[in-house]
């Protein structure tokens, strides 16, 4: 974008702080972004409020933060509610998990209504808006309502699912509508660019005659994948950091020379957690020259845990690690390191760079930032395997990876002992190949690409 194009708006429920280091994956993408082209970041203050939609700002360099208060009653049913218990579990194909009431529904539509409302205010002639997430995907239709012709984009960090899938979801052909208010709707992968045509074609009768657009509804949105990367140069350079020396140096006198397979997590059920650790159970079964030489460090951060189905996967990882350590463990060696934990960005990077293993295993995900982050901290003399889901959005990239279904616990452990043992030669192939698609597809690029195709909307 350039200064004369007007300022960029980013809408997301959480805001990042361009001040202070980024929580998660959409935060670790956009503070970079905002920070270079300077703007306005909207999203949810963190505050329960009387009213939803009472905002408060802060400036932060080039950055105005506006956040937008929630009542208790909206925090409920928009974002535990809708966004996490029905449009989070079916868009990662667990319907089985949908948890829904209609007055949840109602609260979605009123939040997105009350950042609309907010928007619509702030905004200028030639200002750029981008919407990021399933939590907001009726922002456009409202703000469409309220006059505002501004170029908005939209970009979907979860994966979209097949139209089969779609169709089940209450309420979905709202949805569509609502995203057919967008300027360019943005999805990870080319998978789920097909997922929305297909939708479209079967379940809106629509003609699919030009390969970039979709018409529904009177009105016409590009629909592409932009599959978002990280920010590689600052991730490496946490491996300067003092915590990230530290760390390295620690876990080598702890772990003295065994290796280790590394998995990094939010605790969430689509991240394949319980399936990861009996993948690990297997290895040490059918592998036992694994036992004292292997070790697995699981990080977990705890994440949505008023939400019932976290803490029920809490408690079986919890159980399973127990049980694993139990059955294998020596008293000079515990097999899983099992962390519930946030943990700063410096350590993990430590912890990647000397991890033989990166064990990425989702059972769905949108792309999958770990995954990228393990490859690019990877030395080019002696680097680590990266071991992928073909379920990760990362997987129609990575190629390179060692690539799993994670569902199949057997070929799983085969794979992870083939990472364990593959020869140097092949694990420098394979990590030359990933590092440079990991740095040409970093996230600046990701930003300007989408930036640019909105502007030529
Ligand atoms: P997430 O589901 O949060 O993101 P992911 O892409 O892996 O998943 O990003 C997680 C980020 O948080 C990574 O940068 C990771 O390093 C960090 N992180 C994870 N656990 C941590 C811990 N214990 N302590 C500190 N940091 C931790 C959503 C979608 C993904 C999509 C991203 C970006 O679900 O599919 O890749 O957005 O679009």
């Amino acid at each position: 974008m350039t200064a004369d194009s007007g300022r960029l708006i980013i809408v997301s429920n959480r805001m990042g702080d361009p001040g202070k280091p980024p929580k998660g994956g959409l935060a670790v993408a956009l503070n970079g972004a905002l920070n270079a082209v300077g703007g306005i970041w909207l999203g949810w203050s963190g505050k329960i409020g009387a009213t939803t939609g009472t905002t408060s700002e802060r400036q932060v360099g080039s950055v105005k933060l506006v956040g937008i208060d929630l009542t208790q009653r909206d925090y409920e049913g928009y974002y535990l509610g809708y966004a996490n218990s029905v449009l989070w579990p079916a868009f990662h194909h667990r319907q089985d998990l949908i948890d829904q009431h209609p007055e949840h529904f109602e609260a979605y539509c009123r939040v997105n209504r009350a950042f609309a409302e907010k928007l619509a205010k702030l905004v200028k002639p030639q200002d750029t808006i981008w919407v990021h997430d399933y939590h907001l995907l009726c922002v456009a239709m409202e703000l469409r309502s309220m006059g505002v012709n501004n170029s908005i984009g939209f970009f979907l960090h979860i994966p979209l699912p097949p139209s089969q899938i779609m169709s089940a979801v209450p309420n979905n052909e709202l949805l569509m509508r609502a995203l057919m208010h967008f300027d360019l709707v943005g999805l990870q992968t080319e998978a789920d660019v097909l997922n929305f045509r297909l939708y479209a074609e079967r379940n809106l009768g629509v003609e699919l005659d030009n390969p970039d657009t979709v018409t529904a509804f009177g009105r016409t949105a590009r629909v592409e994948a932009f599959p978002i990367g990280i920010d590689v140069d600052q991730f490496r350079a946490l491996l300067e950091t003092d915590y990230s020396t530290e760390l390295v140096g620690r876990l080598g006198r702890s772990s003295s020379g065994r290796v280790l397979v590394t998995g990094v997590d939010r605790l969430d059920y689509s991240k394949g957690l319980p399936d990861r650790l009996k993948v690990f159970d297997r290895l040490l079964e059918k592998y036992p020259a694994n036992q004292r030489e292997t070790t697995l460090v699981q990080i977990a951060s705890p994440t949505r845990e008023n939400v019932d189905a976290y803490a029920d996967i809490r408690a079986e990882l919890e159980g399973l690690s127990g049980a694993i350590n139990g059955k294998h463990g020596r008293i000079d060696w515990t097999p899983i390191r099992y962390i519930h934990r946030n943990v700063p960005r410096s350590r993990l990077a430590g912890l990647f760079s000397i991890s033989r293993v990166g064990l990425v295993t989702p059972l769905r995900d949108g792309m999958n930032l770990v995954a990228k982050e393990y490859v690019a901290v990877q030395s080019d003399e002696d680097p680590g395997v990266l071991v992928l889901s073909q379920f990760a959005g990362a997987a129609e990239e990575m190629e390179e990876a060692v690539i799993v279904n994670p569902h199949d616990i057997e070929q799983t452990a085969d794979c992870l002992q083939r990472a364990l043992v593959m020869p140097l030669e092949e694990r420098r192939e394979r990590h030359q190949a990933l590092k440079a698609r990991v740095e040409t597809g970093n996230v600046v690029t990701w930003c300007e690409t989408f930036l640019a195709r909105l502007q030529s909307v």
